[in-house]
């Protein structure tokens, strides 16, 4: 299993990501602490330039696992599922742009915090049919272009719908889709699921992306999460993806990579088939 950092170049301190600052400082910086991978957080694929990051992946052999998306929503608004029908179709485009930026890098593309909260909505069945068309609009493109789209489950604080592993399987399998996956994170599951290592068997081959932070977002090892619960259960369904750390940036960011990455291999280690 690969491990993964997320990135970002500009963020509020309380937000859940490591690395901060220029891109490439920071592949530079995952690949010294020995990460093999990278997630980059940004609000538009546009802002990326994709020659001077492939440039730097390429130069330390770091890929880029995944792309964060939701900085679409909390910078610029953006929203798959807002009551605006100019927004919604401003939020799809943002989509669209992302999973041709995860073609570039065979990068899996995060469907999070960009499908818009239901109390931002006109209500529940809109909002369930809003989500629902622009992914239809968006897996077409996804598959032409070799890119997986992973739904996050995230926790009840955080979003008012698609909380748990389980709702977000349901309706996934609506799709019937290899290019749209269960998106799981540690912190998240730790508050909605009854039973963690039993959740993540039953979903099974759905899975298509793993977040990683403790029970308290600290990076782990810090909080009570039973990690290698989570990891004996990935190896059970046969997850080959990546662990991406998504954790608070404390007490400093590089301190919060490498104490996470130092965490996770001694985990994988004693957990010799991931
Ligand atoms: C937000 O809590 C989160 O987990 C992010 O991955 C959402 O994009
Ligand atoms: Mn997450």
């Amino acid at each position: 299993m690969k491990l993964a950092v997320t990135i970002v170049k500009e963020a509020a301190g309380q937000a859940p990501l490591v690395l901060r600052g220029d891109y490439i400082d920071s592949i530079q910086k995952a690949a010294q602490i020995g990460y093999d991978a990278v997630e980059l957080h940004v609000p538009d694929a546009a802002e990326v330039n994709v020659g001077e990051v492939r440039a730097a992946c390429e130069a330390t052999g770091v890929t880029l696992s995944s792309i964060g998306t939701g900085l679409a929503h909390v910078r610029d608004g953006l929203s798959l599922t807002s009551r605006d029908q100019e927004v919604r179709g401003r939020a799809i485009a943002r989509l669209r742009g992302f999973i041709d930026l995860g073609a570039e890098f065979g990068s899996v593309v995060i469907v999070g915090l960009i499908k818009g909260l239901v109390k931002e909505s006109e209500g529940r069945l809109e909002y369930e049919r809003h989500l629902t068309d622009a992914l239809e609009v968006c897996l077409p493109v996804a598959r032409k272009s070799g890119v997986m789209l992973v739904l996050e489950a995230m926790n009840r604080y955080e979003s008012d719908i698609l909380n748990t592993v389980e709702e977000c399987v349901r309706y996934i399998e609506r799709f019937d889709s290899e290019h749209l996956k269960l998106h799981i994170d540690t912190y998240h599951m730790n508050i909605e699921e009854d039973q963690i290592g039993r959740n993540i068997v039953a979903a099974g081959q759905h899975i298509g992306h793993v977040h990683i932070a403790d029970s308290n977002r600290e990076r782990p090892g810090l909080g009570h999460y039973d990690f290698l619960e989570t990891m004996a259960a990935l190896k059970t369904v046969g997850y080959r993806g990546a662990l991406a750390v998504e954790c608070l940036a404390k007490p400093t960011p590089e301190q919060a990579a490498r104490g996470a990455h130092e965490f996770l291999r001694a985990a994988v280690t004693k957990n010799p088939a991931t």
